[in-house]
């Protein structure tokens, strides 16, 4: 989806949450600690201070200066050269493909290198440090040490499950976020687009949904069937990918989309994220499992998110599939702002501050029910906000 509710989009009531749960870490870990969006007027800064860094003779080679406040798309051919550079003097910096306890594993141009983490970060790893995040270290002879988080330019994130005052950020720098589903074990659920474009769109990359296992579908109808069942999201302009990890269906294509790019694969367990990858560079070897035969779900196969650098400048996160996607300090009040499509027809609700859910006069019911706007979508609108409103 190309276009991102940017201007309408609410200023993210994270800001004052966000700043609550900063406050609880420890003073190390705060020095450390970025915010993750660029609208951020402090983030703005750092990237600022980014862009004088890269303008610096010798560096950024030869590419144009970024401005600051751009996102994902426009920066990303600069600093993914960057992130793979070896700086001079006693910090290098590089990009984090994997983290375990106590420690990450950062790629610093050809080298993968094991980055010790200060004890303080390390007992907040999971809030703090994500795959994907461009950091400094500091080298002592064989070991490293992680020093600075360097500043965001997208995220995608969403509550700790366990405690959803959190943020667990998924993936940090990506251009596009590729959420896969599966026609069948398991079965498609449209439903859960909807979710996650909200967090795309609020963590600034890219969207696309990638429609896997097209081999299990057996004839054209029964294929136009399943597909039809994402039109609401075609017309939103989002790109929508059949393919088939084992035909090799629809994987050029894809491979297009990603090139130059870095791609954070998301979805439900079992849906073929891994064996995509996995298809679209051979030899990468990430592992996949079969589903249960009962009720053709995923078996969680991958448990922790890697950063797989393939050709043409693609970088892919693969991530552990999700149960269910929470939404981030989203109020119901700033849901419909995300709901691009509701627009037009919210300018006809007699109430400016319409809820679009039972009130007289509301121009996006009005659409509904006309057949002008996609049912299903306001259907999905209408659950969001119920489970908004319900703190789940
Ligand atoms: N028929 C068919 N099976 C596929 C396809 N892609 C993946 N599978 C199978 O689906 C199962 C799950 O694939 P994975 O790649 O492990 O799925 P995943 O999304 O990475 O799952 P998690 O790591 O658990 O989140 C495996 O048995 C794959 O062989 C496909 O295009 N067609
Ligand atoms: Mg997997
Ligand atoms: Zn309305």
């Amino acid at each position: 989806m190309r276009k991102r509710p940017r201007r309408r989009r609410p200023k993210r009531s994270g800001a004052n949450g966000a700043g609550q749960r900063r406050q609880k870490l420890s003073r190390r870990v705060r020095e450390l600690y970025r915010p993750d969006l660029a609208d951020d007027p402090e983030a703005a800064e750092w990237h600022a201070e980014l862009e004088g860094e890269l303008a610096r003779p010798g560096r950024g080679r030869g590419r144009q200066k970024t401005r600051s406040g751009e996102r994902a798309s426009d920066e990303a051919g600069v600093l993914d050269e960057r992130d793979d550079e070896q700086a001079t003097g006693s910090e290098s910096t590089g990009r984090v493909i994997a983290i375990s306890s106590g420690s990450c594993r950062v790629q610093c141009g050809e080298e993968a290198l094991d980055c010790v983490l200060p004890s303080d970060l390390a007992r907040n790893q999971r809030a703090v440090l994500a795959v994907g995040d461009r950091v400094a270290f500091a080298t002592h002879g064989a070991s490293h040490r992680l020093r600075r988080i360097l500043p965001r330019r997208t995220v995608l994130s969403r509550p700790d499950p366990r405690n959803p005052r959190d943020e667990r950020v998924i993936a940090a720098n990506i251009d596009i976020a590729v959420h896969v589903e599966s026609v069948a074990q398991p079965p498609l659920r449209p439903a859960l687009v909807d979710r996650y474009l909200i967090a795309i769109a609020r963590g600034g990359a890219d969207a696309a949904v990638c429609v896997n296992k097209m081999d299990l579908l057996s004839g054209t109808e029964e294929r136009l069937r399943e597909l039809a069942k994402l039109a609401p999201y075609r017309a939103l302009g989002l790109s929508i990918l059949p393919c088939s990890a084992k035909t090799g269906e629809g994987l050029d294509d894809l491979h297009k989309l990603l090139a130059k790019r870095t791609a954070v694969f998301v979805g439900h367990s079992g849906v073929g994220k891994s064996s995509i990858l996995n298809a679209l560079a051979p030899g990468l070897d990430a592992d996949t499992g079969a589903v249960t035969r009962r009720s053709g779900t995923g078996r969680h196969t991958t448990t922790r998110s890697s950063l797989y650098r393939l050709e043409d400048g693609i970088r892919v996160i693969d991530t552990p599939g999700i149960r269910e996607f929470g939404l981030w300090q989203l109020t119901e009040d700033e849901l419909a702002a995300y709901f691009a499509d509701f627009e037009e027809h919210a300018a006809r609700c007699r109430f400016r501050d319409c809820a679009h859910t039972h009130e007289p006069d509301c121009g996006v019911r009005a659409a509904v029910e006309a057949g002008e706007l996609s049912a299903a979508r306001h259907e999905a609108y209408l659950r969001i906000r119920a489970s908004l409103a319900s703190g789940d």
